[in-house]
């Protein structure tokens, strides 16, 4: 077997998605025939336990500042796990060190810092990518696969969810680790950046442009205890946000998303209605995909529950054998193993950072007509 070209990575942040990407880049070699091996070169951060995590993860060393990170000769790919408040300054110097960069989503805090990234990869010519992970379930790829073959047909409607429920108790402080997904300065929006731009991201990529969106947001819980100051202070974040839309290809849109819907916690859904055909997918079933064909018999007629599962189907064939399930973390799995095909290839894998940049649009447009109640057209 030929030698691979070993990347070294560079993490940033080392929390929950900091073990994701980490996993992928771990699962990726092994499962993927790539011509690149990720190499667990640095992993960067101010908590007491990163050295803790680099022992567990296997990663050389450890680094306490990002700038040090940046500028290591020995680190390939920049991988930024930080709260959203850092992506755009890490990014930004880490495309002027010559450096790939994956980045978490949202891509930034809003359009203007996002389209300062954008200019810094295209300027310095780096491959660069946002984790949109949901894109790389297998059931979601069909989706597009479906879509793209014409099975749907002219695309009237679609349906985008995106439910959480743990941030109903008032108790709940806002700010320092995990938490900072509460506080505005740190995370630039509430459900909108974190939520609505997976559906928004999703919804873009099996439908085309959206036009314009009339949006409502709510702050149910006004004020919060702040982690790192002890005191109570106002929460400015939205805690959900709801829009209609209108994308390009003329079909109409609602989407939703909310830290308050009891019971729900983790439901990302969507559905599609098309004049030929229609299909929904719901996180809660990640391997099913639902479609509905008009043009099959009138007496067999019906919703098809399609078990993706198959070596046909996108990125099975890397797994087990047909109808053995896999689960959310092989998303990031094949979020690595297409990023690093892309290098090999020349052909970027989506989304970049360009490419998520419009949906950095929508959701500041959502924001901008949740505060004035109008329709606002995406710039
Ligand atoms: C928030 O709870 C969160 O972890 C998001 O930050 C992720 O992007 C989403 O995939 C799951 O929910």
């Amino acid at each position: 077997m030929a030698e691979k070209k070993k990347l070294n990575i560079g993490l940033a942040g080392y929390g929950f998605m900091g073990r994701t990407h980490t996993n992928a880049y771990i699962q990726a070699d092994h499962f993927f025939d790539l011509k690149f091996k990720p190499v667990l070169k640095a992993v960067c951060g101010r908590g007491d336990n990163v050295q803790d995590f680099a022992s567990q993860w296997g990663f050389e060393s450890v680094e306490r500042d990002w700038r040090r990170l940046v500028e290591r000769k020995d680190i390939d790919i920049v991988d930024i796990c930080l709260p959203n408040r850092l992506h755009a300054e890490v990014a930004i110097a880490a495309a002027n060190a010559g450096k790939m960069i994956i980045c978490e989503k949202p891509l930034a805090m809003n359009a203007v810092q996002g389209a300062a990234m954008v200019d810094a990869v295209e300027k310095n010519k780096v491959a660069n990518l946002v984790s949109y992970n949901y894109r790389r379930i297998p059931a979601v790829a069909l989706a597009k696969k479906i879509i793209e073959e014409g099975r749907l047909g002219k695309i009237f409607h679609s349906r985008h969810l995106f439910l959480q429920d743990w941030t109903i108790s008032s108790d709940l402080p806002q700010g320092g680790t995990a938490l900072w997904r509460l506080d505005a300065n740190e995370a630039g929006s509430g459900v909108t950046g974190d939520l609505l731009a997976h559906n928004i991201d999703t919804a873009i990529w099996l439908n085309g442009p959206v036009e314009k969106v009339s949006a409502i947001t709510e702050t149910f819980v006004k004020e919060r205890k702040h982690n790192l100051s002890g005191r109570m202070e106002k929460v400015s974040i939205d805690d959900a946000s709801l829009f209609l839309a209108k994308f390009a290809n003329g079909s109409l849109a609602t989407f939703e998303a909310t830290r308050y819907a009891r019971g729900h916690k983790a439901k990302f859904y969507f559905e599609l209605n098309g004049e030929k055909a229609s299909l929904s997918w719901d996180l809660h079933d990640l391997n099913r995909l639902q479609f509905f064909n008009h043009e099959d018999e009138g007496i067999v007629r019906g919703w098809h529950s399609i078990h993706v599962t198959d070596g046909e189907h996108p990125y099975m064939d890397k797994w087990w054998v047909p109808g053995l399930q896999i689960g959310y973390e092989h998303s990031f799995v094949h979020q690595v193993a297409d990023f690093l095909d892309g290098l090999y290839k020349g052909q970027p894998a989506s989304p970049t950072f360009s490419e998520a940049l419009e949906t950095q649009k929508v959701c500041d447009a959502v924001l901008e007509s949740g505060k004035t109640g109008r329709w606002v057209t995406i710039g």
